[in-house]
C-alpha cells in the first residue's frame, strides 16, 4: 500500500554563489544521475521528486546589504523562498531531502523545518557533518563567502538579520547544534565557537572516540529531549579520496567506512526527518565517483543494510 510507506520529498536548490568555486549548481542534476530516487525507493520508501526550486527574483526595494558578505541579495532571494517550500514540505509529513548548491541553502532548509517542529512543540537539533564549521558572520568572515556563514545565521547570531524578509525567523539553541568532522575553522570562527555551547566533534576527537561513541552521544542528546534531527551533509565532510568532488579539498575527513557507520547509526535511531546533502559539485567529480559515494550515504542514512542482523553495540560514552 502506497499511502503507508514513508514519504521522501527530493528537493534541487541549485545555488553556487554562496561558494567560492563555481559548479554546486549542477549538484541535483548529479545526485539524480547517480540515481538518488531510486535508491530510496528500493528501499521501500515513497520517492516524490518536486525538481528543482526555481531561481527566485530579487526584490529591489530591499534595503543595503550587509558588508562582507558576498551576492547577499541572491542568497537572500533564494533563502527565503527555500525556508516557505522547506516548511511546507515539512507539513505534508514527508522527509524532505533538500539537493544542493552549496551550504548557504541550509539557512532556509533548516529556518524552515526548524519552524514546522516548533509548531509541532518539538526541538529540532541539526547535525552539521562538514570539514569546517560554518560558524563565520559578516563580522568574523575572511572571504565573504556565505556558506561559511549557515550554522551561525542559524544559531541566532547577528550580522545578516534582514536574510529571511518576511519569512518568520526560527533559530535553534547553539546547543542543539552538532558540528561533527571539523578540522578547517578560522581564527574568530574558532572563538566564536568557543563562546558558544555548540556541540563540537573535530576530527581528533574522532579519532580518539570513533565515530559510534559520538554519533550514539549526539542520538542520546536528541532522545533525552524528545527532540527530532535535521542532517546537514556537507560533502566535504568525507576525505578527498573518497569525495574529491567539492570545491575545498580538506585532508583527514571521513572515510568510507566512518560516513557509512555514521548515516547507518542515524538510521537506526529513528530520529532524522529532514537532510540537506551539499557542496557537491560535479564539475570537479572524477567520472561521478563523489555523486555516487554520496548517494550510497544517503541510502544508509534511510536504511540500506549489509545484512537484516542487528549489530551490538559495546559503546562507552565520553562524560561530554
Ligand atoms: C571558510 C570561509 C567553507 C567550504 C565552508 C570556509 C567556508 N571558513 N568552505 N565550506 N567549502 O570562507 O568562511
Ligand atoms: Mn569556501
Ligand atoms: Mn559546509
Ligand atoms: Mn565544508
Amino acid at each position: 500500500d502506497q499511502s503507508k510507506k514513508p514519504r521522501i520529498a527530493l528537493l534541487g536548490i541549485p545555488i553556487e554563489i554562496g561558494a567560492s568555486q563555481a559548479g554546486t549548481l549542477m549538484g541535483p542534476a548529479a545526485l539524480r544521475t547517480a540515481g538518488i530516487a531510486r535508491v530510496l525507493e528500493q528501499l521501500e520508501l515513497a520517492v516524490e521528486d518536486h525538481g528543482d526550486l526555481a531561481m527566485p527574483a530579487m526584490v529591489s526595494t530591499d534595503g543595503a546589504p550587509p558588508a562582507n558578505a558576498k551576492y547577499y541579495k541572491e542568497v537572500k532571494a533564494w533563502v527565503r523562498a527555500l525556508s516557505e517550500r522547506a516548511w511546507q514540505l515539512a507539513r505534508t509529513g514527508a522527509i524532505p531531502i533538500f539537493m544542493g548548491g552549496d551550504h548557504s541553502l541550509s539557512m532556509g532548509s533548516v529556518n524552515g523545518v526548524a519552524r514546522y517542529w516548533q509548531e509541532q512543540g518539538r526541538p529540532l537539533f541539526v547535525l552539521w557533518l562538514d570539514a569546517h564549521a560554518d560558524y563565520n558572520t559578516p563580522a568574523t568572515t575572511i572571504t565573504g563567502n556565505m556558506h561559511g556563514m549557515s550554522a551561525a545565521f542559524l544559531c541566532g547570531e547577528p550580522g545578516l538579520d534582514d536574510l529571511l524578509g518576511e519569512q518568520p525567523r526560527v533559530s535553534i539553541n547553539p546547543d542543539q547544534l552538532d558540528l561533527f568532522g571539523i578540522r578547517s575553522i578560522d581564527p574568530l570562527e574558532k572563538k566564536l565557537v568557543r563562546d558558544r555551547p555548540v556541540v563540537l566533534a573535530d576530527m581528533r576527537a574522532i579519532d580518539e572516540f570513533g565515530v559510534g561513541v559520538l554519533i550514539r552521544r549526539v542520538i542520546e542528546r536528541v532522545k533525552a529531549r524528545n527532540g527530532v534531527l535535521h542532517v546537514s551533509f556537507d560533502v566535504d565532510f568525507l576525505d578527498p579520496a573518497v569525495a574529491p568532488g567539492v570545491g575545498t579539498t580538506v585532508p583527514g575527513g571521513a572515510t568510507y567506512r566512518e560516513a557509512h557507520l555514521v548515516m547507518e547509526l542515524l538510521h537506526d535511531s529513528g530520529l532524522v526527518r529532514s537532510a540537506d546533502i551539499v557542496e557537491l559539485n560535479p564539475f570537479l567529480d572524477e567520472r561521478g565517483r563523489t555523486a555516487r559515494v554520496a548517494v550510497e550515504l544517503i541510502g544508509s542514512l534511510f536504511g540500506l543494510q549489509i545484512t537484516d542482523r542487528p549489530t551490538p553495540s559495546n559503546a562507552v560514552f565520553p562524560d561530554n
